[in-house]
């Protein structure tokens, strides 16, 4: 039996892909960050399987790592745990970047001390490409980093592979376009919608602030991408792959998607808030994912269209049956 670290197992991805690897027989530890609140819903239904175990930990507590690596082996450790929200990154720009670039450096040093044989996954992001024009972008597109976060993940993105070549460590990264489900957070741009929508479809809200809707992202859904993640752990060698749809919409799309599901006049209800603008975009994300689809075997499910109407209809039983 094999036994996993995931780091930001409370999070959409880490939720999906603790399930992903209880499927699969192993053994799951999971990395909590101690919060007054508990925010462990996305995770409630595997907490009481046997082979699922949540510890205390934080990325900037390094001391933590090695406390868990004494009392556990691992076969492979993928680190999820971020400060995700790029505008937020703005605002906490220490604090994310501690998390973001730190984080993964100490895990990696805790490896290389205590575990080398252990395989690593990187949570890399497409928001590295920031706002360089060139697209699809794919695994040699220039970095152009346009936001804290996006600068830390550039450096845990050149870490991860540092480790790989100087230490042979098995590290890899997927560069994540961005990925989505009923279970995303609710201030991100796709999860606000349709929560929204179903809100004011039953009454509970009338007006929606958004931000720029002109930016376009290459949007997938979350379930398919962490197949991706454990794909890249069972390779020979360790690499650096791209996991995207290989489409790009815009928010307005998205939106006007959603709205046209629930039958809803975008205009009626839609408020463009500047404040809700980042001080530096990234205006076009599409990623190419070839490789992963040639070495991986890996292909995107889920498309634009059907995303939407999966998180559409989630957020509707969801609000119906929690009148929230
Ligand atoms: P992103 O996701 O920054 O791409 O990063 P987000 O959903 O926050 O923004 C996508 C785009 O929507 C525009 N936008 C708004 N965004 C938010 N959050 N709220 C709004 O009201 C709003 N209005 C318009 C944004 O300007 C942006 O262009 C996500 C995160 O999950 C990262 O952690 C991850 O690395 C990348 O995806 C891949």
């Amino acid at each position: 039996m094999k036994t996993a670290l995931i780091t930001g197992v409370t999070g959409q991805s880490g939720s999906y892909l603790a399930e992903l690897l209880l499927e699969k027989g192993y053994h799951v530890i999971g990395l909590k960050r101690r919060t007054s609140l508990l925010a462990t819903d996305r995770i409630d239904h595997i907490r009481d399987n046997s082979d699922f175990q949540l510890v205390y930990g934080a990325m900037n507590d390094v001391g933590s790592f090695y406390r868990i690596f004494k009392e556990h082996k691992f076969n492979e450790v993928y680190n999820l745990a971020a400060q995700s929200h790029v505008r937020v990154s703005f605002e906490v720009p220490e604090e994310t970047v501690d998390a973001v670039a730190m984080g993964p450096l100490r895990l990696l040093e805790c490896i290389k001390t205590m575990q080398p044989d252990c395989r690593y996954y990187q949570a890399s992001s497409s928001e590295m490409f920031g706002d360089n024009p060139e697209h699809p972008q794919s695994e040699t597109t220039r970095l152009m980093p346009a936001s804290p976060y996006a600068c830390a993940k550039v450096f845990a993105h050149g870490i991860t592979r540092n480790y790989r070549e100087g230490y042979k460590l098995h590290a890899s990264s997927g560069i994540l376009f961005n990925h989505e489900s009923p279970r995303r957070g609710e201030t991100f741009v796709t999860r606000k919608i349709t929560l929204a929508a179903a809100r004011i479809k039953l009454g509970l809200q009338d007006k929606l602030s958004l931000g720029n809707l002109n930016a376009k992202r290459d949007w997938g859904y979350a379930r398919d991408y962490v197949e991706a993640m454990w794909l890249m752990l069972q390779q020979d060698e360790s690499d650096d792959y791209v996991i995207s749809t290989g489409e790009t919409h815009s928010v307005r799309e998205f939106l006007e998607e959603v709205f046209q599901l629930a039958q809803l006049d975008v205009q009626k209800h839609l408020i463009i808030d500047k404040r809700l603008e980042r001080p530096h975009e990234v205006p076009l994300l599409l990623g190419d994912p070839t490789k992963a689809k040639l070495k991986l075997g890996w292909e995107p499910k889920t498309k634009f269209k059907e995303l939407a109407k999966i998180m559409y209809e989630a957020d509707l039983e969801y609000v119906r049956k929690l009148k929230i």
